[in-house]
């Protein structure tokens, strides 16, 4: 069934990072590739500059436009999206109240595997008082059930994966794969667990890409200007447009990768890897990642589960290092079925987008 052409507008706040900001500019894409117009209001588009710098200031379908400099008394569209509960401006909402037919109001949330989610995905929230009175806002959460709004999937993206060159694609970096070298990419916060991992790591012959910014800063400090230890050898990578990123990945035998955007690339990816969850103060992210290793390791044999859990926990300085170390090489060589599988259920739940455009057609 094809969805009609609908006018969205999609409000993103940069908090900090980059996942914000990635999540809604992968959003926008792939609404737009399936033919709906796209305004993504930003406060701050500067990241776009190498994420997407062979479609800024815009894509097909996609405009991106400052907030709050730009939004002078533009009207909203058929679908308004407020990502991450960023608070939308007063004088659009009124605008939204005032249209005769009200636009389809979304609060997009966080994604977390945790039971809450099931249970307040699609919630109604009347608005009773304010700028928006009289207008519903509906919560979406994305998630890994079907009892969810799915992860972002653009079509197409595993028969480009099947299809991806690693080698061919290692040699335009400059860097040849020795025939026994695994591939491992790091993107990661500050990490104290970062030395363990290195030193595990080293143990057998090993490329580790690292992405820039907070990974690439440890590793130097770490390495010196060599980026050598052991039977490992480090390079240090520009930071990436998205879909080089993914291609990053798909190239890697496994993955560490944080936050919220590249843990479901990582997903998509379908190789082994480790998330280093994006910390809260109240400690609320230790909840957040044991929920997700529940469904992740559902299927997988006790052993490799234990491990994977201990591993994980670790490396977010949620335990001590377990006894035997951290066992990143036995993730490499035992976590791929786990992985294969957890991919393989995830693409049987709808994308997020595909349930997005379903959902404002006919809401509630
Ligand atoms: O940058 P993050 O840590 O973002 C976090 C999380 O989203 C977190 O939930 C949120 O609360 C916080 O920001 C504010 O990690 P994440 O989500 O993986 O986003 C990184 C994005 O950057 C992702 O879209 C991939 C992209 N990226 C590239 O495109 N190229 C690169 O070279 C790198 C390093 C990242």
């Amino acid at each position: 069934m094809t969805n009609p052409a609908l006018h969205w507008d999609v409000f993103c706040r940069v908090i900090d990072n980059f996942g914000d900001i990635g999540v809604c500019w992968r959003l926008a894409r792939d609404l737009a590739g399936r033919g709906q117009t796209v305004r993504l209001w930003l406060d701050d588009r500067s990241a776009l500059d190498w994420m997407a710098p062979e479609v800024v200031p815009g894509a097909p379908g996609v405009e991106v436009r400052d907030w709050p400099e730009t939004l002078g008394d533009e009207q909203p569209g058929d679908v308004v999206i407020e990502a991450f509960g960023c608070e939308l401006p007063e004088p659009f909402l009124q605008r939204m109240a005032r249209r005769p037919h009200a636009p389809v109001w979304i609060n997009l949330e966080y994604l977390s595997a945790q039971a809450y989610v099931e249970r307040s995905h699609r919630l109604r929230s009347p608005q009773f008082s304010g700028p928006a009175a009289g207008l519903d806002k509906w919560f979406f959460y994305p998630g890994f059930t079907t009892r969810t709004g799915g992860l972002l999937r653009a079509p197409g993206l595993m028969a480009e994966q099947a299809a991806f060159d690693r080698e061919a694609w290692l040699a335009g970096l400059g860097l040849r794969r020795a025939a026994d070298e695994r591939v491992v990419t790091l993107f990661c916060y500050d990490n104290p667990g970062l030395p363990a991992l290195l030193a595990e790591l080293a143990e057998r012959p090993c490329l580790l890409l690292v992405t820039a910014g907070a990974a690439a800063r440890q590793v130097q400090a770490l390495l010196g200007p060599e980026l050598r230890q052991g039977r490992l050898r480090a390079h240090l990578l520009p930071l990436l447009s998205q879909p080089e990123f993914d291609h990053l990945l798909w190239a890697s035998d496994l993955n560490l990768v944080r936050g919220e955007d590249s843990f479901v690339r990582a997903q998509w990816a379908g190789k082994p890897f480790i998330w280093q969850i994006y910390p809260q103060h109240d400690e609320a992210h230790a909840a957040k990642l044991g929920a997700f290793l529940s469904l992740y390791l559902a299927a997988t044999p006790d052993a490799i589960a234990a491990r994977t859990r201990a591993l994980w926990r670790a490396w977010n300085g949620l335990q001590g290092a377990p006894a035997q170390g951290l066992g990143a090489w036995s993730l490499l060589e035992q976590g791929q079925e786990a992985a294969t599988q957890w991919r393989q259920q995830l693409l049987i739940q709808a994308d997020l987008s595909s349930q997005l455009l379903s959902f404002v057609a006919n809401p509630g």
